[in-house]
């Protein structure tokens, strides 16, 4: 099956997505997500100018060779928008070998290892009752695992929380980025206090999360983690910068809350020694940003030698294309642990249909050949791309940029 064309198609039905379509002689098409939310013309370029030459005439069923290819052959390696774009290529080619057999790409990988693949939901408010009602929501919808997050008092734009009710939190705005205001001191004070009032509210039965992203110092997220035991959270992620993966050490010997990174990693290399060296807990690299399914095996297969199980990331900047790749992945993967679930906008569901469900708190990739998702690109070309950035955040005390 040889590869006769590739086309980047850049939309925006809501939010802007980067797919990239290849076409065989086999009358066959794959799909691959290469979003990469506020960078996305860096990877359609990189796509368009740098590995579409490379692509044509190759055989498509030389997964493998064509992903060393790509990352060896390339002299400059790793980096989001390599990575996305790398990403996409594999997860077309996974999509065109289980096209090909006939299969769902979850029989390729290996089988199901499970029934279905359990999921957790958002819930946000502006204070701790909002936050409270939006659980008892995303309870009522099924969800069995929620990750909440509360405004803080006195700052009034922060991460996760809708300006209000009527708005889902949208962090790509267009126009120049938004600045939101930080104030550790507020947070660390004000977060076990959401923990407190959410287990007090609809107990025990439930897995809550929490995503502290990015914005505490080794030394306050041990802090935390320790505050937020009594309330025994599936998870804490990016509680710190994770360039230096030295910080999780100290924050490890500090609570026994588990601990989950990996959304803006992009190899295994990335990965390698807060696995190796037991500082996690969760590795939530997810198919687009790390390099695909054949690279998101790897980083899992070195997991499951330290009880590292998965979390994908699959917030609603990743396409409905990624959505169904880390599924089929999620079915398969033995060390598997909790997918991010937030649901996409009906224009996007419109613009990629999609085999994959929800049902009860928990999703399954369904059983059409390939990854199960298409677009139609009639409607895709209706929504042109917009230029969208992700905010910045300052602390509120004296305006110093700060992690986001
Ligand atoms: C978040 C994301 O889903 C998450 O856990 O951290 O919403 C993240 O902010 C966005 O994906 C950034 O594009
Ligand atoms: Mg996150």
């Amino acid at each position: 099956m040889k590869i006769t064309g590739a086309r980047v198609i850049v939309c925006c039905p809501g939010r802007n997505f980067v797919t990239l379509k290849l076409e065989t002689d086999e009358g066959l098409t794959g799909l691959g997500d290469a979003s990469l939310n506020g960078r996305e013309l860096a990877v359609a370029a990189y796509l368009t100018e740098h590995l579409v030459p490379l692509l044509v005439g190759r055989d498509a069923h030389r997964i493998e060779d064509t992903w060393q290819y790509l990352y060896k052959g390339a002299y400059w390696r790793r980096g989001p928008v390599t990575m996305s774009a790398i990403a996409a290529v594999d997860t077309a080619l996974w999509d065109l070998k289980a096209k090909a057999a006939g299969m769902p790409l979850y029989q390729l990988l290996g089988g199901a290892s499970r029934e279905r693949v359990l999921v957790y939901a958002h819930a946000n408010g502006r204070d701790i009752a909002e936050t409270v009602d939006e659980v008892h929501r995303q309870a009522a919808l099924g969800y069995r695992a929620i990750r909440a997050q509360s405004g803080v008092p006195g700052l009034a734009k922060v991460y996760g929380v809708a300006a209000d009710r009527e708005h889902s939190y949208e962090p790509a705005t267009p126009g120049l980025p938004k600045e939101e205001d930080w104030d550790t001191a507020q947070y660390l004070r004000h977060t076990p206090k959401l923990f407190e009032a959410l287990r007090n509210a609809i107990g025990w039965e439930h897995e809550l999360l929490h995503d502290v992203h990015h914005r505490l110092t080794p030394i306050e997220a041990a802090r935390l983690g320790k505050d937020l035991e009594p309330f025994r959270l599936f998870w804490m992620e990016d509680a710190t910068p994770a360039e230096n993966p030295e910080a999780f050490r100290l924050i490890r010997q500090h609570t026994t809350t588990p601990l989950a990174v990996g959304e803006v990693f992009n190899t295994v290399w990335d990965c390698k020694p807060l696995i190796e060296q037991q500082l996690i807990d969760f590795i939530r690299t997810t198919v687009v940003h790390a390099g695909g399914i054949t690279h998101l095996r790897r980083i899992a297969d070195l997991a499951a030698l330290y009880q590292v199980r998965t979390g994908s990331h699959g917030a609603t900047d990743l396409s409905p294309v990624c959505m169904g790749a880390a599924l089929h992945f999620d079915l398969w993967v033995p060390n598997f642990g909790i997918q991010e679930h937030m649901p996409h906008n009906e224009a996007t569901d419109e613009v990629f249909p999609h085999a994959y469900r929800f049902d009860g708190g928990f999703m399954h990739p369904g059983e059409a050949p390939g990854h199960g998702v298409e677009i139609d690109e009639r409607l895709a070309a209706k929504y042109p791309y917009q230029r969208a950035y992700l905010p910045v955040n300052r602390l509120q005390r004296d305006g110093t940029l700060w992690d986001w």
